[in-house]
């Protein structure tokens, strides 16, 4: 019984491999959309989602070593993304909308969630 208990915890710790993402833990709703910082720019430049719906903003190291930002420019954006680098940061939009935002360390890495 308690054998069983260790070893469901073991695999649950070992889980997911090389994804180091925080865990949805809802899968099946909301929906979880990524976005990717291939060199200093936003990958999809334009992510449109559903209200309530999650984004991962999947941060790696910049050209420059520098990281990147994630600075919204309008009402009703969720909080702000430090520079960080080789890091996942999750934000939820709760309101419809389009929320442009910019990383203010790359000037012209621009992006933005449209929000239905
Ligand atoms: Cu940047």
């Amino acid at each position: 019984m308690g054998g069983a208990v260790l070893l469901s915890l073991t695999l649950a710790a070992c889980g997911g491999g090389g994804d180091s993402a925080p865990t949805d833990p809802n899968p099946a709703r909301p929906d979880t959309l990524d976005v990717f910082t291939p060199g200093n720019v936003f990958s999809p430049t334009s992510a449109e989602i559903r209200r309530g719906d999650l984004i991962r903003f999947r941060i790696s190291e910049s050209p420059d070593r520098r990281g990147h930002n994630v600075i919204f420019s309008t009402n009703g954006a969720p909080a702000n993304i430090p520079v960080v680098k080789d890091t996942s940061v999750l934000r939820t939009f709760n309101t419809a909308g389009t929320f442009p935002y910019t990383c203010t360390v790359h000037p012209g890495m621009d992006g933005e969630v449209i929000v239905r």
